[in-house]
This record gives structure tokens, C-alpha cells and sequence, in this order.
């Protein structure tokens, strides 16, 4: 049967009773609330099939039309890493002396960043992931892909609770522009750089800013 014709088939689907239902949705509420970003990192290694589950993780996002259009590249070579880190604080440097705005400089305050980037070599992986604009078929004739920037949102918002699930931490960085990444790491025409997660357990003495979440009045509108 061919690829784009598969048919249909009987969902899979687990039911739990409300009891259940309510305290796996608190259960995991909890979870996430603990997530935090994190910029310090330890050099400690990870095992790389925990990685490889949690790119599996991130690929079960909806997509427009299915397409999946992503690309998780996975870096853990020094030398790779040692060249993003360049190029990337080389982008940084220039966005915080000059390209960003006063007003931008001033909400950074109190995350503490600056065009240092420390955890792009100490992080034992650096994750990017890539969108494809299109899709090549066979004979290289371009397929288009839909609604990208949101099938890959999705995957990355789906990376990132992977990655807390799994005791582990990043940081959703986004040196700008970040075009380089494609050069460094080779990619095809087709992909363009979207998201650069590092990932690792955090610093012993990992320091995070005190935030605080919106409560749910303020964040959500219910039309009961
Ligand atoms: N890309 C820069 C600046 C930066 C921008 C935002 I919006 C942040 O929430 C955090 C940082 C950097 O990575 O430092």
C-alpha cells in the first residue's frame, strides 16, 4: 500500500476513572511546575538512549498534514560544539551591544544573560532542532509542508517535557541569526535552524531567577 494511503484503524486509548484522571493531571501538573530553566550545566555525560527516547518523544507531536517536518540534530562532538559556541557567542555579543533594544535589555535584567555561553560546551548535548520548509521526494521534486513553525513548536514544547521527565535539564536558546547553525552542521537547503536546546544534568550549584507563573485566571478565559 502506498505510503500516503494507509487506511484506518481501530484508536488505541486508555479511560481512567475521574479519580484517576484527577490525580495523574495533578501529578503531572506538579511535574511541570518544577521545570525550570537552566543555564548552568554540569559536564556529567548522559546516556545517549535517554536522548534518543526523548528525540522519539518530541517526534510524536501532530503536524500539519503529518509531515513531521523536523530534524532533531544531536551534537556531542567537542569540536562541533566548540564552533557553535563561537559562532553563537559571536552573534550574541553583537546582539547585546547594540541589536537589542533598551527596553529588551532591561526585561533580560533579571535572567542574568549576556552573550557568554558557557553551557554550549559544558552541556554534554547540544540538541538543534531544524524545520524543514520542504520536502524532497524521490526524484528531488519539492513536497510542501504546512503550518511548520507550529509542527515544530509543538515537538520542541514535547522535547522539553521529555527532557524534565527525565530528570534532566536546558534551555531553549535562540542565538539570532542563527543561519550558522546550518553551515556548522552541514544541514540541507531545505532545513533552517529553528531551536538550540543544550541538554545535561544541571550544575551542582545551578542558580535559577526567582519567576513566578501566571495563575490561571490571568492566562486563560473560560466561556462557561
Ligand atoms: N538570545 C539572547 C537573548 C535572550 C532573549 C530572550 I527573549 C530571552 O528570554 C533570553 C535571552 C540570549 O540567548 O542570551
Amino acid at each position: 500500500m502506498p505510503h500516503h494511503d494507509q487506511g484506518f484503524q481501530p484508536l488505541r486509548h486508555t479511560e481512567y476513572t475521574p479519580a484517576e484522571m484527577l490525580a495523574r493531571a495533578k501529578e503531572f501538573h506538579e511535574q511541570h511546575e518544577d521545570r525550570r530553566t537552566v543555564r548552568m550545566f554540569s559536564n556529567r555525560p548522559v546516556n545517549r538512549e535517554v536522548i534518543e527516547l526523548i528525540i522519539k518523544t518530541a517526534s510524536t507531536a501532530p503536524s500539519g498534514a503529518n509531515k513531521q517536518p523536523w530534524n532533531f540534530c544531536v551534537v556531542t562532538n567537542p569540536d562541533v560544539k566548540a564552533k557553535i559556541r563561537e559562532a553563537a557567542e559571536k552573534e550574541e555579543y553583537e546582539n547585546y551591544h547594540g541589536r537589542m533594544s533598551d527596553d529588551w535589555l532591561e526585561d533580560l535584567k533579571k535572567f542574568g544573560t549576556d552573550w557568554h555561553k558557557d553551557f554550549l560546551t559544558t552541556a554534554p548535548y547540544i540538541i538543534v532542532a531544524f524545520k524543514k520548509a520542504y520536502d524532497l521526494d524521490e526524484e528531488g521534486n519539492k513536497e510542501k509542508n504546512y503550518y511548520v513553525n507550529e509542527s515544530v513548536g509543538l515537538a520542541c514544547g514535547m522535547l522539553i517535557s521529555a527532557i524534565h521527565n527525565a530528570g534532566l535539564v536546558t534551555v531553549t536558546h535562540t542565538p539570532s541569526p542563527m543561519n550558522f547553525l546550518q553551515k556548522v552542521l552541514e544541514r540541507p537547503d531545505n532545513e533552517r535552524p529553528f531551536l538550540l536546546l543544550p541538554v545535561g544534568y544541571p550544575a551542582e550549584d545551578a542558580q535559577v531567577p526567582v519567576i513566578s507563573r501566571k495563575e490561571l485566571g490571568e492566562m486563560s478565559a473560560w466561556y462557561e
